[in-house]
């Protein structure tokens, strides 16, 4: 049952983040309005469902909604807390799209009230939440905003990156800790306050552009480190050297932790938020900006050894397994598997079989490839090579006498024993 007093929140864009991040502070006890330009989403989710895959959120949504805690529309309502949580792509040359934060921002100010919060969780380039507050104080003259560390507004505006991993959403909005960056040094204890209704972890304040660049640096940081695995993966073949042996020995060292080569980096983060540090700094951005280039080129050189192995395998039917951007998810945006799997499947055709435990149809990029997808039995019956491209648990668990015999090119190492 909800308090007369709970506090009420708008959270705007109800996608990966928006929607669990809605759930979560529904449960805590708040009354959750979730906003999307989408009748499509708005429906879904006011009738207790959810658009999206994510562990558990499906019976998290359908709590908090037939409880009345969460409740969703087109329309922006007042609020306590305004969270925006919505998308942040490029545009042509890599440069930041902030349209969307920045529509939210002018949806949002015709509902502020005195003593109201703002707080973006987009990713974004440095400065975006300035950006946000000179939105809003252009649309409401009658409200103060904050400009400098002491600042006491009328309206908080602050940045607080979210930083879960798809799969883990709902435990990680709980455990992991936070970095809330404000305007003023006000702005930041005011969204403290609302973050700590239903976070475990710890909350570090700090400024608004801190947390921005805090978050684009995380992604960049596992960028950068997942090309240097890649690289060393490209390197290694030239040298005819098993990179996995080498990466697991050289992980011996007490201070040497490299991370895993694949085909290429996907999600819609990692492949993304690097750019936005290099195009706010394009001369200095060098290793970033090369770790970017490394990562997609990978793309092109799974391509090649997959075509080695192929042509080894005759005329035979050829396994493609995994499209997915990382294991065990159904989520195939910005995947490199994909990529690799169209190109085999222009050169190809009708020859490839494609396994997805996650999905029940092919993307309408295959449409016309001749593609099919088939299970994990039948193509290991079928084919005559296997290029696998995801590290799925069902791949993992494939009984390495059934690969014995097909020309594989593993793009993951899972079945080097
Ligand atoms: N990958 C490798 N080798 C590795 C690790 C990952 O090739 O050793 C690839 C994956 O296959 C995948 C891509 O990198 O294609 C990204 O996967 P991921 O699991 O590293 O990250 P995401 O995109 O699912 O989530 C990241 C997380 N950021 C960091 O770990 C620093 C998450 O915490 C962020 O919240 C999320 O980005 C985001 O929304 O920004």
């Amino acid at each position: 049952m909800l308090s007369d007093t709970a506090p009420t929140v708008a959270v705007i864009g109800l996608g990966y983040i928006g929607l669990p991040t809605a759930a979560v502070v529904a449960r805590s006890g708040a009354r959750v309005r979730g906003v999307d330009v989408s009748a499509h989403v708005v429906d879904t989710v006011a009738a207790g469902k959810v658009h999206i895959e994510e562990n558990d959120l499906d019976a998290l949504v359908q709590q908090v909604v037939s409880a009345g805690a969460l409740t969703a529309s087109l329309d922006m309502p007042h609020a306590d807390y305004f969270v925006i949580a919505v998308p942040t792509p490029f545009k042509e040359g890599f440069a930041p799209d902030i349209a969307y934060v920045e529509a939210a921002a002018r949806a949002v100010a015709p509902m502020l009230e005195v003593g109201n919060t703002v707080i973006l969780e987009s990713t974004s380039p440095v400065g975006t939440t300035e950006v946000i507050r000179d939105i809003l104080a252009q649309l409401r003259p009658d409200l103060s905003f904050p400009h400098c560390p002491a600042d006491v507004a009328d309206i908080a505006v602050a940045y607080c990156p979210e930083r879960v991993l798809p799969g883990r959403i709902l435990e990680e909005l709980v455990s992991n800790d936070r970095c809330i960056g404000g305007i003023s040094d006000a702005c930041a204890a005011r969204a403290l306050g609302f973050y700590q209704r239903f976070v475990q972890g710890d909350c570090l304040l700090t400024t608004a552009r801190t947390a921005e660049m805090v978050k684009l640096v995380e992604n960049a940081f596992r960028d950068v480190n997942i090309a240097f695995a890649n690289e060393l993966s490209v390197i290694s073949h030239g040298l005819d050297l098993d990179v996995w042996e080498v990466i697991r020995l050289a992980n011996r060292h007490p201070r040497v932790n490299i991370l895993q080569p694949g085909p290429g980096v996907g999600g819609h983060c990692i492949a993304v938020d690097p750019w936005f540090i290099v195009h706010s700094d394009p001369q200095n951005a060098r290793l970033i900006r090369t770790a970017r280039e490394v990562n997609d080129d990978k793309i092109d050189f799974t391509v090649a050894r997959a075509v080695e192995q192929i042509e080894l395998g005759g005329d035979a039917p050829i396994a493609v397994l995994g499209l997915a951007f990382k294991p065990n998810i159904d989520d195939l945006r910005s995947s490199p598997a994909v990529e690799v799997a169209l190109k085999l499947a222009a050169r190809y055709g009708e020859r490839i079989r494609i396994v997805e435990p996650y999905i029940e149809s092919l993307p309408a990029a295959f449409a016309d490839s001749g593609a099919t997808l088939v299970s994990l039995d039948t193509a290991l019956d079928s084919c005559g090579s296997a290029i696998l491209l995801v590290d799925h648990d069902a791949f993992k668990a494939v009984d390495r006498s059934r690969v014995a015999s097909l020309a594989v090119h593993d793009s993951r190492g899972i079945w080097r024993n």
